[in-house]
């Protein structure tokens, strides 16, 4: 790199970010990574991409995802050097286990500085283990297949230099080649399993071989007629369970142990669409990793009419809970439109109740580490690189917490309208309802795991200057279905006190009927 001008350098960055179909990009500020900010600033007024700007690097980069992960597009985040570059370390890691192509764009200092004492200089070169790096700006639109990159550029001074932003004519890119389908042969009694981003596809697989579905919220397959409700507590039944000869799973399922389980078992057929590591468990000798699948004829209807009953019969005796009712409220609110769910116990309660009949056309979550970071960002992301639709999020109040500079956005910026929902227990909730919720580890629980905060998010909202409403869960149907317009806080309050009543009724509910 040393030797060419900065500005050259970032002209040819915008150009093969458009090469590569890119539309969107985001920048924090700094003064190393000055060239780079200049030439985004004129492509996003010459119309050829937007430009996103925020100033904490962590919320950058999981705008970047959010914005890639709903456009399928690759999506650059560019940095200042020093510390700058370490906040970006979270989301590359959520963008390489989903698969997203964000591209790390981070300025440094020449090579001849690192190891000195220079200001702002560490050595970040491949600062991100495991994700590709690359060292020449010309490699970037070759490199982009879907996954992560990290591209260092190393600028001498003068930074920047008055010029005229010309980026050249891009060529699209061809699209990949369809994947070859391995062939499910009807016969064995089948359960399809759609975890995160699992695609649309393999509802249509379910389907052709009458088989149930079994698709977490955001699998983008919990649709259609094969699609289950309350799939998680039939699994906790072994008059369904124990019947299941093979098992079509396709996306990273993490949200639920009893899939997990499932997928560990070493007694039946596992075909899986993907490779070991979307995955959820060490693959044995059981399980075929394919690249996509088709199923071969029909089965025997009974198969589906049995799964079918016993969800009706689940769902219908499930225990009455605010939260559960709220997650409802969210996904009848996004039907059609799109919502992006938070980790911990918002995901899992949509994943009982969501109605695959009323489904928002996009459902996108942080799967790949099932982070409580960075979700406002992503959900902001998504939103707008997906303005045809209304916008929601739901997240749990620590989710919240911990990611509310994403609300900080300056009054040039991009804005999508997106209301997020906020379940306010003080909180995670999660923990009550795992082993450590126990009678036992009472005196340490809520300090070490629960973590209550008390902090006033109306207050906070307030102080970035976003719209916040308090709703209480039977109030949450009509105030969704009001759009407020721009970024908009609904705090619902619910109580963490019955969570670990609640899954173990769910469970008892599962066990003793079906
Ligand atoms: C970045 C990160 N830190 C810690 C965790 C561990 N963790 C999982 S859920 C959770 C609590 C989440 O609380 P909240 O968002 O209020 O949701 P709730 O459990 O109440 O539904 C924590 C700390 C995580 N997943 N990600
Ligand atoms: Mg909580």
């Amino acid at each position: 790199m040393t030797g060419e001008r900065p500005v050259e350098v970032a002209r040819r960055l915008v150009a093969q970010v458009l090469s590569a179909g890119g539309a969107d990009a985001v920048l924090s500020p700094g003064s190393r990574s000055g060239p780079l900010a200049l030439a985004l600033h004129a492509a996003d007024a010459q119309g050829l991409l937007r430009l996103h700007v925020r100033v904490d690097e962590r919320e950058a980069g999981f705008l970047a995802l959010g914005l890639s992960k709903a456009s399928g597009r690759p999506v650059p985040v560019v940095t200042t050097s020093g510390t700058a570059v370490a906040n970006l370390h979270a989301p590359m890691l959520e963008a390489l286990h989903t698969r997203t192509p964000v591209i790390a764009v981070t300025a440094d200092r020449p090579a001849r500085l690192r190891g000195t004492g220079a200001n702002q200089t560490t050595d970040q070169r491949r600062i991100f283990p495991g994700i590709p790096f690359i060292e020449r700006v010309d490699d970037v639109a070759a490199a982009v297949d879907g996954t992560p990159r990290h591209l260092n550029l190393e600028f001498e001074e003068p930074l920047v230099e008055p010029v005229t932003w010309d980026f050249g004519v891009s060529a699209p890119i061809s699209p990949a080649a369809e994947p070859v389908a391995a062939i499910a042969e009807t016969g064995p009694r089948t359960v399809v399993l759609a975890g995160d981003g699992a695609g649309e596809r393999i509802a249509t697989v379910a389907e052709d071989g009458g088989w149930p579905l079994l698709a977490e919220p955001s699998s983008g397959a919990r649709r259609g007629p094969n699609a289950l409700t309350a799939y998680r507590l039939l699994l906790e039944s072994p008059g369904l369970v124990d019947r299941i000869e093979r098992v079509i799973s396709a996306g990273h399922s993490t949200a639920a142990r009893q899939v997990t389980r499932l997928l560990s078992r070493t007694d039946l057929e596992i075909v899986h669409v993907g490779d070991q590591t979307d995955f959820p468990a060490p693959a044995g000798p059981n399980v075929r990793f394919v690249d996509a699948v088709r199923a071969d004829g029909r089965s025997d209807p009974s198969w589906l009419a049995d799964w079918r009953e016993a969800d009706a019969k689940a769902s219908a005796a499930l225990p009455a809970a605010e939260v559960l009712d709220l997650a409802q409220a969210v996904w009848e609110a996004a039907s059609g439109e799109l919502l992006f769910v938070g980790s911990s116990n918002p995901v899992r309660d949509l994943d009982l109740v969501a109605d695959p009949a009323r489904s928002p056309a996009v459902v996108l979550a942080n799967r790949g580490l099932a982070g409580i970071d960075g979700v406002l960002s992503s959900a902001i992301g998504a939103a707008l690189a997906r303005p045809e639709h209304r916008s929601f999020a739901v997240v749990g109040d620590l989710t919240f917490l911990h990611g509310s500079n994403g609300l900080l956005i300056g009054p040039d910026e991009p804005r999508p309208d997106l209301t997020i929902v906020v379940v306010s227990d003080d909180g995670g909730s999660i923990f009550a309802t795992l082993e450590q919720g126990a009678a036992e580890y009472a005196d340490a629980f809520e300090r070490v795991y629960a973590t209550p905060t008390g902090a006033r998010i109306g207050q906070l909202c307030a102080g970035y200057g976003v719209e916040y409403r308090r709703t209480p869960v039977d109030r949450l149907p009509a105030a969704l279905a009001e759009p407020v317009g721009g970024i908009d806080v609904i705090e619902t309050p619910v109580s963490r006190a019955d969570r670990r009543a609640l899954a173990a009724a769910c469970v008892r509910v599962a066990r003793s009927r079906f």
